[in-house]
C-alpha cells in the first residue's frame, strides 16, 4: 500500500513534470519565433522526454493501487530576452526538480516506502543527466557570446537530437 504522504508527494511531482514539459514547449515556442529550428527541435524533444517522465510516475501510483489525482499546471514563463536566459532558466529549473526529486526521496526513507525508493533511482540518476547536457549547452552559448555564425552552426548541431 502507497503511504498517503507519499501518494500525494508524487501527484505534486506528476504536475512539476507535465509544467516542465509546458515550460520548454514554451522555450520552443521562443525558438521558433527567432528561427533558431534546432534549438525548437532540441526543446521539443526535452518536452517530450517530460511527459515521460509524468507517465512514468502516473504508471507507478497505479501500479501500486494509488489514486492519480491531476492538478492544474501553471502558464510558464513566456518572456525570454536571450537563448543564454533561456537556457540559463532551464538550468534553475532543473536544479528546482533535483531539489523535489530529493524531497520526494527522504519522504519515502521516512515512511520506510522501499518500492518508492526504488522507483526513484531513476529519477535520481536521470536529474544528474539533465542537470549536466543542460549546463554543457549554456556553457556554450556563454561562449558564443553575440557570434551570430557560430549560435547557428550550434542551432544546426541541436536539430540533431533524436527522440528516444
Ligand atoms: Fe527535466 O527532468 Fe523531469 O522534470
Amino acid at each position: 500500500m502507497l503511504p498517503k504522504k507519499v501518494e500525494e508527494a508524487l501527484n505534486h511531482q506528476i504536475r512539476e513534470e507535465f509544467y516542465s514539459s509546458y515550460l520548454y514547449l514554451a522555450m520552443a515556442a521562443y525558438f521558433e519565433d527567432k528561427s533558431l529550428n534546432g534549438f525548437a527541435t532540441w526543446m521539443k524533444e526535452q518536452a517530450r522526454e517530460e511527459v515521460g517522465h509524468a507517465m512514468r510516475i502516473f504508471n507507478y501510483v497505479t501500479d501500486r493501487r494509488g489514486r492519480v489525482i491531476l492538478e492544474a499546471i501553471p502558464q510558464p514563463t513566456t518572456n525570454f530576452s536571450s537563448v543564454q536566459e533561456v537556457f540559463e532558466k532551464a538550468l534553475e529549473h532543473e536544479q528546482y526538480i533535483t531539489g523535489k526529486i530529493n524531497e520526494l526521496y527522504a519522504l519515502s526513507v521516512e515512511e520506510k516506502d522501499y518500492p518508492t525508493q526504488v522507483m526513484l533511482q531513476w529519477f535520481i540518476t536521470e536529474q544528474v543527466e539533465e542537470e549536466s547536457t543542460v549546463e554543457a549547452i549554456l556553457e556554450r552559448v556563454r561562449l558564443i557570446g553575440d557570434h551570430q555564425p557560430a549560435l547557428i552552426l550550434l542551432d544546426r548541431e541541436l536539430a540533431a537530437r533524436q527522440s528516444g
